[in-house]
């Protein structure tokens, strides 16, 4: 199957932003989503430049439209590489494919008649590239709910494209097919938009010269919104293109519930009149509001930088709270502090911890290495059956746009699997040989829970799959979205670790006062200056490269071959009296019981420690500290604060030689 979703085309007047961010955040989860289930994925996104109001902005930068869409368009880029955003193409309105398709489009439509030289007179709005006529004003000002602004007067020549003549064309097809515009809330708004009469609609300017030109009259550029529509075909290579043949229809055309008029009304008259098919799906989604209720918009002044906000909580977490947020047919908040609460609730409490919690547990009781299961109890039963029921209700849930829904869906999983954690308690069953059976399942079961969180998430959240992968000990390949409520996939014997938490808490109080949100003006180094912006960024302070001790002098192989380094079993630890560095270990190496002293009590609690295989330095001269003798050292990497003990994960006896 293909799938061919796209987002708008955003106008880089300005950087990107946290709103646009969820637009392409959650085409990339629906196109991740589609590429698991094996189909041939076509995901566009780009930016709309041949508007009125980027001219404007150019030239308040005092700066030439061109040069300011460059520097901005580089941070669209860079946001949504630093967001994992996998488009397969970014498209640019002022690229030559583009042009050229929309000045082909422009002249078919006046051949044909639907496009026709009239004057103008009424009313635009720059911000919202928008004409309106007076009626439509609400108080001399832009009727739309989230502008409000100035309009300018326009008297003017100009080329109109007949929408009048395909309404009935156009109501007939929505009617047909329900699941066009969705949600069905904005479907019926456009029903009773179009019911009301459309009127042919002005698709060329001459007061300026930005744009693409009409072929015919070069004094008029095309109007931004016909030129922009077009990018859904003109980037596929419409008309003869081998992805246009592939990929047209579109699946999904995905954005903000501002801009589903156009979509819904203009884009399809335009295929209509061209007599090409109409894309499947219009969905627009509701807006991210400031706390205080604003839309955030770079016009609002209510913008954080997105990416000191990636760097902070990282991708996976904001992606998480954008598709988590926002509920389908409404509006979602945003605020820095309901990202570290949806932070620190779902994926540092709930997710990373029950990934931590069961790893540390394999590796605790069956030293990393995955057991054979025994027999299935109701409890697994139960999770295989609820893996099942919530795969497909994420399916469902994905087929439907609904995004949060389907993350709901997940998190009734994972708070199934912790909750048995707590059923089985296995640091009970470990305390009883003859419940070794029963552990193994418990132990298996839980990294089969990983792996169907790691697959169910996988498209959400593109940066833990590799890292959760590397904690079970396989490869990526083992994410498969079929398997997802399939069970005994995990192979036992795989040697798995513990590894850093995946989500450490967070403590906001670290970067703001609670409740306070930064602002900051993204772009007041765009324009002339990108040279600067790439002078700053290379002249930003590099991270300090860790000071590591000189090698030490050379030694003989003769001199290695002194030390007798072996695996010891730890039998017990327990912190020395009086000290915070020192443990006191019982280590049994070639069948004797030794004590060894150690200064790694600040990194590991006791019960970390016992039943792991370490590395003894065995024929060290005793020393005695605090009074007790140690009877050799065991081997432990550090780095500044960090420290860990080297632990031998294979089946091999308290005793082996270390070579
Ligand atoms: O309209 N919450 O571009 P644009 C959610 N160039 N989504 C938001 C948002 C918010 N607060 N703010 C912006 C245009 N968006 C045209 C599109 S397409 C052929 C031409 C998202 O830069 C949302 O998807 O104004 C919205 O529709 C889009 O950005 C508007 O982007």
């Amino acid at each position: 199957m293909k799938y061919y979703i796209t987002t708008p085309i955003f106008y880089p007047n300005s950087s990107p932003h946290i709103g646009t961010a969820y637009t392409t955040v959650a085409a990339d989860a629906l196109a991740r989503y589609h590429r698991l289930l094996g189909d041939e994925v076509y995901f566009l996104t780009g930016t709309d430049e041949n508007a009125q109001k980027i001219v404007r902005t150019a030239e308040a930068h005092n700066t030439d439209p061109k040069i300011y869409v460059d520097g901005v368009v580089e941070r669209f880029k860079e946001l949504w590489e630093a967001l994992d955003i996998s488009n397969d193409d970014f498209i640019r309105t002022t690229e030559d494919r583009h042009q050229k398709v929309v000045q082909q489009i422009f002249t078919k439509l006046y051949e044909q008649g639907d496009i026709y030289k009239s004057e103008y007179s009424g009313w635009y709005c720059t911000p919202c590239e928008t004409f309106w006529m007076e009626n439509k004003l609400l108080e001399g000002k832009c009727p739309n709910a989230d502008c409000g602004r100035d309009v300018e007067l326009l008297k003017e020549e100009s080329y109109f494209f007949r929408l009048s003549k395909y309404q009935d064309a156009l109501l007939n097809f929505i009617k047909e097919h329900p699941e066009f515009i969705q949600p069905s809330s904005r479907r019926n708004e456009m029903l009773r938009f179009i019911e009301g009469g459309l009127e042919d609609l002005c698709v060329s300017r001459t007061t300026f010269q930005w744009g693409i030109k009409v072929p015919f009259d070069p004094k008029h550029v095309v109007y931004v919104w016909l030129d922009a529509l077009i990018n859904y075909i003109s980037a596929l290579g419409y008309p003869d293109g081998e992805n246009y043949k592939r990929y047209w229809p579109a699946d999904v055309h995905i954005m903000g519930k501002d801009i589903v008029r156009f979509h819904a009304v203009i884009w399809p008259i335009i295929l209509l009149a061209l007599d090409i098919p109409l894309p499947k799906v219009i969905y627009g989604h509701g807006w991210y509001l400031s706390k205080e209720g604003g839309k955030i918009s770079k016009s609002r002044g209510n913008v954080q930088d997105s990416f000191e906000l990636i760097q902070r909580y990282g991708s996976d977490a904001i992606r998480y709270f954008l598709l988590r947020e926002m509920q389908v047919g409404s509006d979602g908040t945003y605020s820095e502090d309901n990202v570290v609460e949806r932070l620190n609730s779902d994926l540092a409490n709930d997710f990373g911890n029950f990934i931590s919690r069961s790893l540390a547990m394999v590796v605790k009781y069956r030293g990393g290495v995955v057991p054979h299961p025994g027999q299935d109890g109701v409890l697994e039963r139960e999770l295989k059956e609820l893996s099942h029921e919530v795969k497909n209700a994420v399916e469902k849930s994905l087929e439907a746009l609904d995004l949060a829904r389907a993350l709901e869906e997940i998190w009734r999983f994972v708070a199934r699997c912790n909750k048995y954690v707590d059923e089985t308690a296995p640091w009970s069953l470990a305390k009883h040989e003859n419940q070794r059976e029963c552990l193994d399942t418990v132990l298996y079961t839980f990294v089969e829970c990983i792996r169907v969180m790691a697959v169910l998430t996988a498209p959400f959240m593109p940066g833990l799959p590799s890292r959760i992968c590397r904690l079970l000990g396989v490869d990526e390949g083992f994410i498969r979205w079929e398997e997802a409520d399939q069970w005994g996939i995990s192979e036992p014997g795989t040697l798995v670790q513990k590894g850093e938490p995946l989500f450490p808490r967070i403590d906001i109080s670290q970067y703001m006062t609670a409740g306070e949100t930064k602002i900051v003006d993204q772009d007041q180094n765009i324009g002339q200056d990108i040279n600067q912006t790439q002078a700053q960024k290379e002249t930003t302070e590099p991270t300090p490269a860790p000071e590591f001790e000189p090698i030490k002098e050379e030694i003989s192989m003769d001199e290695f071959a002194k030390l007798d380094l072996r695996v010891a079993k730890i039998l017990s630890a327990e912190k020395v009296a009086k000290t915070d560095k020192l443990m006191k270990l019982e280590v049994e190496v070639a069948g004797v019981v030794r004590t060894v002293v150690s200064g790694i009590a600040k990194h590991y609690a006791p019960e970390d420690l016992v039943n792991q295989y370490v590395v003894l330095v065995a024929n060290l001269k005793p020393a005695k500290l605090r009074g007790i003798t140690s009877q050799g050292m065991i081997l432990a990497a550090s780095q500044g604060e960090v420290l860990e003990v080297l632990m031998v994960n294979k089946d091999l006896p308290g005793g082996a030689r270390v070579k």
